[in-house]
Formats: structure tokens, C-alpha cells, sequence
């Protein structure tokens, strides 16, 4: 059989979303996730005017060969937009093979190497009183492992920390629209201080310890704000409360700025959520500066890159932290979930719950029960696309917010 029509469907269901949709000669629908948030449009049009003609009468069975193909054959390599196109293509041919073998994707992955994925939850508040409170919410709800971000005394409003307004829940939309819910022209701004920061965090960490023991998994969230030394000073200083990982803490690109950061302390170190190929981890992982992998299945090559990536990774000992937020679509959280109940060096899943209106749209098997996450037994990858709702959602411009120093010079994100 062959690959007889390939469609893009943008939608916004409360955030933007674009996925691919694949159709075989006999009629098996394969879905990919290929939204690049803040960029979705750019994506779209990559796999709607230079890889949809391409991918006309192949053999929808051959997903090394079409993966091969499109990552090596064109002069361009590499890239967020590239890799989240073929990402896209990726997993729609997966999930059209594990539905025409009648499993679910992870028996093709080499079936469950556990019972359940542990997942970590988002809980924020802008003070101490309200992230205690999100994070008693979330450990009541069964999380064993929580990701805290909070406000800084003297800045206002911070990425990753939702606001305080009474009844709002205690996490935050990673892409903005206008305040009126239309398109967004630009990013709004944040204001950013390194130095407040590194001086409240420590203490945030010493109360959550005091008030919910040494059980629970705590994980934070840099967002690639530190310099290599701030980075290694902070890792250090926070080493008494025993994180489970503190991510992102320097600017991706740089990764020798983690041997630093690595020199100094034992907190152990996640990255990758903006990388987008296995040559973004070389160092990293054979110098074993870090401890988890936190590279999207969607924005890294789809679920063939990412088996060849953590398994790279397992050789050094070095264990999984697949990136979950709410950009990443339910079919690229999908995939996350079989791959996570299928390799062995699984360490955790983040999980940023959609909201019902995305649930609506996407028909997901996937189930969270007591803080475990699993994909289900559906045959593919569980998740199907309604296109008649998704019809009703109309793509929106949004951005992520861009932040600058207190001085107003722009800093990094
Ligand atoms: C965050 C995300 O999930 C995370 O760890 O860093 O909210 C991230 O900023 C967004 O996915 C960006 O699109
Ligand atoms: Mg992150």
C-alpha cells in the first residue's frame, strides 16, 4: 500500500495546534503533532509546500527509509521547523503501522518495561502561601512529583507562574493571545532579575522540604536565565533540598557551559527542551553533563530520532525527561507515553493536563490515574483528531513572552 493523501489541519481549541494527517491507499489514518509554538504557521506551510507532494505513493511501511530521506536528503538540515515537519510525518507513519498490526505503538517499541509513567505536575504560585497551595492540590490528586516555580519579590508577573487572581488554577498557558483572546501582534515583555532570583529561590526549596518532607519529587525549571557560574552557585547553594532535577539553568546552545555547572555541584541536570536533533546532546551526554533528556518527540524528528536518542543516552546512564507542556498536542503527548512505557531508562514524564476544550477536539486513550500516566491499548498511537470540531477553532497568533533585565536590556530566555 502507499501514502495516498497528506493534510495539514491548523486549530486552536483553546491554543494553537497543527497536525498531519496521513491517509493510506486503503484507508488507514495515520496523526502527527507538528506544532512549533509561536511558529505554527511556519511549520504548516513546510510540510504543506515542500513534503506533502514528496511523500505521495511511498510505502507508508518503510519509516526508517521516509525519515532517512527527509532528514538527509535536503540541502537544509536540522532546525525547530524542520525537525517538528518530519516529526509530524514520523509519527503519523507509526501510528499507521501499530493500527494496521492491530497494537498499540508500544508493543512495536518492544512492549512495557513498566506498569505506569510517573509524571510530574506544574504547580506555581506568586508567593509562598499559593505555590504551598498548588502543591498540596497536586500531591492530594496523587502527583509524587512536582515542578514549583514562583514569583521574586520586587518583579511582577513571571514565565511559568500562573497569576493569583482568586479561583484561577495554579498554572499558566505558555503562549499568550491579546488580552481580549483575539490575535497577539508582538510578545508582551516580563522584567527579569538574575540576581533576586538566586537569592529567594534557595529559601522556596527549604519550605517546601519543611512543609512536605523529603518524598516527594521536586523538580524546577531555570528557563536558560543563568550564566554558567550563576548556574553552578544556585545548583550548589540549592544541594541540601535534594531536587530531583533543576532544568534548563543556562542557554541551550552552549554545552560546554553545563561542565561548569557539573564541576560544583550534584543536583542533577535536565536540558533539551529546544533541541532538536541528537547533535544538540553530543557533548552532554558522552561527557555525562547531564542526567535527563528533555527533548519533545515532536520537535526532535518523531518517535525514530527519539528511540535512537535515549538510547544513545542509556549507555551513559543518562535517563528520560520527555517535555509534556500544553503545545505539545495529545498526539505528540501520545507518543511520549509509549515510548516511555517501552524503553528502560525512563525517569519521569511531565504532564501539563489540555484543557477540555483540546480534549474535545482530540479523542485521547491515553489515562492518568494516582500520579502514572499510560497511553492505553488502542491500536496506534490513541489519539484521533475530529476534524468537524476543529473545524470551529480558528487559528490564533499567540507568543510566549519575551523578558529584558531591569535595566531593560533583553535577556535570554
Ligand atoms: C516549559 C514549557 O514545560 C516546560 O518545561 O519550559 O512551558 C516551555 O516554556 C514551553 O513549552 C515553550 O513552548
Ligand atoms: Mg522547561
Amino acid at each position: 500500500m502507499t501514502i495516498e493523501n497528506v493534510t495539514v489541519n491548523v486549530t486552536s481549541p483553546g491554543r494553537n495546534f497543527v497536525t498531519l494527517k496521513i491517509v493510506t491507499s486503503d484507508g488507514i489514518v495515520g496523526w502527527g503533532d507538528a506544532t512549533l509554538n509561536g511558529r505554527e504557521l511556519s511549520v504548516a506551510s513546510y510540510l504543506d509546500d515542500h513534503l506533502a507532494s514528496i511523500l505521495i505513493g511511498r510505502d507508508e511501511d518503510r519509516i526508517e527509509d521516509t525519515w532517512q530521506y527527509l532528514y538527509r536528503s535536503p540541502y537544509w538540515r536540522r532546525g525547530p521547523v524542520t525537525m517538528a515537519a518530519i516529526a509530524a510525518v514520523d509519527m503519523a507513519l507509526w501510528d499507521i503501522k501499530a493500527k494496521k498490526a492491530g497494537v498499540p505503538l508500544y508493543q512495536l517499541l518492544g512492549g512495557a518495561s513498566r506498569d505506569g509513567i510517573r509524571a510530574y505536575c506544574h504547580a506555581s504560585g506568586g508567593d509562598y502561601a499559593a505555590l504551598k497551595d498548588a502543591i498540596t492540590g497536586y500531591v492530594e490528586s496523587g502527583f509524587t512529583a512536582v515542578r514549583v516555580q514562583t514569583g521574586v519579590p520586587g518583579l511582577g508577573q513571571i514565565y511559568g507562574v500562573a497569576t493569583n487572581k482568586p479561583g484561577a488554577k495554579y498554572d499558566y498557558e505558555p503562549a499568550k493571545r491579546a488580552a481580549d483572546g483575539t490575535a497577539a501582534t508582538a510578545p508582551t515583555e516580563e522584567v527579569w532579575d538574575t540576581n533576586a532570583y538566586l537569592a529567594h529561590m534557595p529559601g522556596v526549596f527549604e519550605s517546601i522540604r519543611a512543609d512536605f518532607g523529603t518524598d516527594l519529587r521536586i523538580l524546577h525549571d531555570g528557563h536558560h536565565r543563568m550564566s554558567p557560574i550563576e548556574a553552578a552557585r544556585f545548583a550548589k547553594d540549592v544541594e541540601p533540598y535534594r531536587l530531583f532535577w533543576l532544568e534548563d539553568c543556562t542557554p541551550g546552545e552552549d554545552q560546554t557551559a553545563l561542565r561548569l555547572v557539573r564541576q560544583h555541584s550534584t543536583t542533577p541536570l535536565a536540558i533539551g527542551e529546544v533541541f532538536n536533533t541528537v547533535f544538540d546532546y553530543q557533548t552532554l551526554i558522552t561527557e555525562r553533563l547531564i542526567d535527563y533528556v528533555r527533548s519533545a518527540v515532536t520537535h526532535t524528528g518523531g518517535i525514530t530520532a527519539m528511540k535512537k536518542l535515549l538510547d544513545f543516552a542509556a549507555i551513559y546512564g543518562i535517563k528520560s525527561g520527555i517535555h509534556g507542556p500544553t503545545d505539545i498536542s495529545p498526539v505528540g503527548m501520545a507518543a511520549a507515553l509509549h515510548l516511555d512505557l517501552a524503553i528502560h531508562n525512563f525517569g519521569i514524564q511531565e504532564y501539563m493536563p489540555h484543557s477540555e476544550t483540546t480534549l474535545d477536539v482530540f479523542q485521547t486513550s491515553f489515562t492518568f490515574e494516582r500520579g502514572f500516566l499510560h497511553p492505553g491499548d488502542t491500536p496506534g498511537l490513541g489519539v484521533e483528531l475530529d476534524e468537524e470540531a476543529a473545524s470551529a477553532f480558528e487559528y490564533t497568533k499567540a507568543y510566549l513572552p519575551a523578558n529584558r533585565l531591569t535595566d531593560g536590556t533583553v535577556h535570554d530566555w
